[in-house]
């Protein structure tokens, strides 16, 4: 028995989907272009043991009420009815809220949770949370949260904005010659944008761009970033920076630099020129000083760089750059050699910043802009930097830096987590059970047994997006998607909104002030009538909500295919300024200059990581990791589907391992090592192989976190999450982003037991007392 073939989305993308013997079939989408593969792990999902089926609450929690315990992630489970859950929870909001003040409920509750629009997993919790007083919240983003602060300083423009309205990839099709890649264009990140993704064309681009014979250069330290021929600048990790200012020293001192476009639309040429050429520390930053730091040779960073002025080149840098110490500082000097080659603003020059990093960098902007369920207004002004979460429930009132304020952190007693993973996503895994331990009452909505929801207090098994009516889109798509309900609900889980719904009706007398009276069906007919008003404005005529529903998809209008990053501002600097203090592109910051942070400083600056090969650190972690985005899932969704088991070794996550390192170590293809530093260790299966670089090993995020017995607080991961060994460390006082990407490690091989990884099982459960 088979169900027909529905229309549904994802973040990977669109994709038709139905029902066969009670299992999800999936099927490619017939507008995709370049398929997405991470949706092959849906197929046998509906029946996995790792499904939250109904209703939990920790025992510890349940017998002796909240209160800080270490308890969580080792007690087991009891599993309740809906009834005694909605009681329970709302009497403890209730209790916090009238008690403590929304000031100790945090709500940040970061994560991509799935596609769909209005059942978006964090806006249903803010908009129920502002109706209750609001939440402490969280501002940017793991994945770019250096970006986010730093681009507005120099660019005046909001980060969002940049990779909205970046130069197309039409614009680059025609007119780019030479293509630097630091940190490459990644096939795999490129097929995911939050939303979804309909039109897949980076691996199509970057092949025609290779076909036209436009010279590539890739800066990375893992070959497979760029997927074609290039040259590969196999540079230590983190030292992008040296590599940049080295290639502009050379521009400069050979006098082939553009010092009309530095005059005219730069603010503190001068100054970057003195840190250049060494004026004032007495170093120049010239090719020997950067090989020296990076491991790549002069000779050849020389010829490179006097081989740029002339011709039309792009200066990418991916997002995974800026996901380090000091991330500020490899994306401002990427936007500094960029204007001194004087390509900021022309076709197919310029700066880039994330084309390979989503699947949305470089397609044109849509005009509407997608669906998106109002949230309210959240009264609460206290925030946090996202990647702060731990320190933040570490140390309550604590003061620290960010962006030119100080702030105190807030003393939160209740979290509250709606469609993220923080256990996967958080640095320090050992270090964020500690803080995980401090609040009163943790909530998690997930569909699934991750490390966070077997780490809370109460969990609430949330529908995942094949049970429910939905719309996927993301601004730079230009479909709109009908995501429909594929098969009943698994289990006693229930939508997001349903659960929030029934609390608003319980804590606020009615459930009308959050649903204002409208089911699922009528929102997302309501949010539909809203895109179709805006499409009016650009005389862009969208069907009836019936046509487009049945039909499953619609083309929303676009901003022009030739969009040029900073087009405007190159055509007439003075008509359309930049929205920086000088109205120009700011090389030097007055306004970062006046935070006096040792950290990040007022120009594009090397400064030395804590964490490099070059560094004292080394002599003891002698390898780089680098923790980046995995290639058969998207962070730690569906781990347990068929492709990303596929990509696993030897039952655990995949090592990437250089041969000489392996040899070195006595690691074979196949075998069992631990990674370890002083932070903690995991498990991995080593694959031996020279598409890394000698003194680097590589190892996805998204392994469900595994520990191998936290009763003894014994973290090591049997899985291979990496983010037990990264530092919670924000990039900077001006930004305090993710470091996630990059820490030092060892790795021997493991002669240990082998025990089973569990992380897909779900947690004990016990008796209700
Ligand atoms: P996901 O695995 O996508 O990771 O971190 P994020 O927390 O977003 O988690 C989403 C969760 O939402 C899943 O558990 C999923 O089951 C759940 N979910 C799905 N649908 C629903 C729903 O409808 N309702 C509810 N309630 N839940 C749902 C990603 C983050 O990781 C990101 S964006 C980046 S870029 C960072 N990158 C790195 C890195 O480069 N290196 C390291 N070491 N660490 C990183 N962490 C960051």
């Amino acid at each position: 028995m088979s169900s027909p073939w529905r229309n549904h989305s994802s973040h990977g993308g669109a994709f038709l989907a139905r029902l066969v013997e009670g299992n999800v079939e999936v099927a490619a989408h017939p507008l995709d272009t370049g398929q997405s593969q991470i949706w092959g792990n849906l197929a046998g999902q509906l029946d996995h043991p790792a499904r939250v089926r109904r209703p939990a609450i920790r025992r510890g929690w349940l017998e002796q009420g909240p209160g800080p315990s270490a308890g969580r992630g080792v007690d087991p489970f009891v599993e309740v009815e809906w009834t005694e859950l909605f009681d329970l929870l709302a009497a403890e909001l209730e209790r916090v809220y009238s008690q403590l003040g929304p000031e100790s409920v945090f709500a940040g509750s970061y994560g991509w949770a799935s596609a769909g629009r209005f059942h978006h997993a964090q806006s249903q919790l803010h908009r129920f949370l502002n109706l209750l007083g609001g939440y402490v919240r969280s501002v940017n983003t793991y994945s770019i949260g250096a970006s986010a602060v730093i681009i507005p300083h120099v660019l005046g423009v909001d980060v969002s904005e940049l990779v909205q309205r970046a130069t197309t990839w039409e614009s680059i099709a025609e007119h780019s010659e030479v293509v630097l890649a630091f940190g490459g264009i990644s096939v795999k990140n490129a097929s995911v944008a939050p939303g979804g993704a309909t039109d897949h064309v980076a691996a199509g681009r970057v092949q025609a761009l290779h076909d036209r014979g436009v010279e590539f250069h890739l800066f990375a330290p893992l070959r497979d970033d760029l997927p074609v021929p290039a040259t590969w600048w196999a540079l230590r990790p983190a030292t992008d920076v040296a590599v940049i200012l080295g290639l502009a020293h050379t521009i400069v001192n050979a006098g082939q630099h553009d010092s009309v476009f530095l005059a005219r639309y730069c603010q503190g040429w001068p100054q970057l020129e003195a840190y250049l050429l060494g004026t004032i520390d007495g170093i120049p930053k010239d090719a020997d000083w950067a090989a020296n730091i990076s491991g790549l040779p002069a000779v050849d960073l020389r010829a490179l760089a006097l081989s740029l002025p002339g011709k039309r080149v792009l200066v990418q840098t991916s997002w995974s750059l800026q996901r380090a110490d000091h991330g500020e500082q490899p994306i401002w000097a990427g936007i500094a050699l960029a204007a001194v080659l004087g390509q900021i603003g022309l076709p197919g020059g310029g700066f880039g910043h994330g084309y390979g990093s989503m699947a949305s960098v470089g397609s044109a902007e849509v005009l509407t802009g997608v669906p998106a369920l109002p949230q309210g207004v959240n009264p609460v002004r206290t925030f946090i930097p996202v990647a702060r979460a731990a320190d933040m429930l570490r140390n309550p009132g604590a003061e620290y830096d960010y962006n030119g304020q100080r702030l105190t952190y807030p003393d939160v007693r209740l979290v509250y987590w709606c469609g993220g993973n923080p256990f996967h996503h958080h640095q320090d895994l050992g270090q964020l059970r500690q803080a995980w331990a401090r609040p009163e009452t943790i909530v998690v909505h997930d569909p699934w047994w991750t490390a966070a929801a077997k780490h809370a207090d109460i969990v609430i098994p949330s529908t995942t997006s094949l049970e429910r009516d939905d719309l996927g889109g993301n601004v730079n798509d230009r479909y709109l998607q009908a995501m429909h309900a594929v098969t009943p609900r698994v289990g006693a889980s229930r939508d997001d909104y349903e659960v929030f719904s029934e609390l608003a009706a319980r804590l606020l007398g009615s459930s009308e002030p959050f649903t204002e009276g409208r089911n699922q069906m009528d929102w997302i007919r309501q949010l539909y009538s809203g895109l179709v008003a805006r499409a009016n404005k650009h005389e862009w005529p969208l069907p009836p909500f019936a046509e487009f529903w049945d039909r499953g998809y619609v083309e929303l209008p676009t901003r022009p295919r030739d969009t040029l990053l900073l087009g405007r501002f190159r055509a007439d600097p003075l008509a359309n300024p930049l929205a920086t203090p000088s109205g120009r592109i700011e090389l030097y910051s007055e306004r970062i200059a006046s935070f006096g942070y040792d950290d990040c400083p007022p120009h594009p600056s090397w400064l030395e990581p804590r964490e490099w090969l070059g560094g004292p650190l080394a002599e003891h972690w002698p390898l780089h990791l680098v923790a980046n985005q995995p290639a058969g899932r998207l962070h730690s969704q569906l781990d347990m589907g068929a492709v990303s088991q596929s990509m696993k070794t030897s039952g655990r996550e995949t090592l990437r391992i250089h041969p000489d390192d392996a040899a070195a170590r006595g690691v074979s293809d196949g075998d069992v090592v631990q990674v370890l530093n002083d932070r903690g260790s995991c498990l991995a299966g080593a694959q031996v192989t020279d598409t890394v670089r000698a003194g680097v090993v590589q190892l996805p995020t998204g392994a469900w976190f595994d520990p191998r017995d936290l009763t003894s607080g014994d973290t090591l991961c049997l899985h291979g999450n990496p983010n037990v060994l990264t530092a919670d460390r924000g990039t900077s006082s001006l930004s305090q982003g993710c470091t996630g990407q990059h820490t030092l490690v060892e790795v021997v091989l493991w002669t240990g037991d082998t025990p089973e990884v569990r992380a897909h099982r779900p947690p004990l459960f016990a008796e209700h007392p």
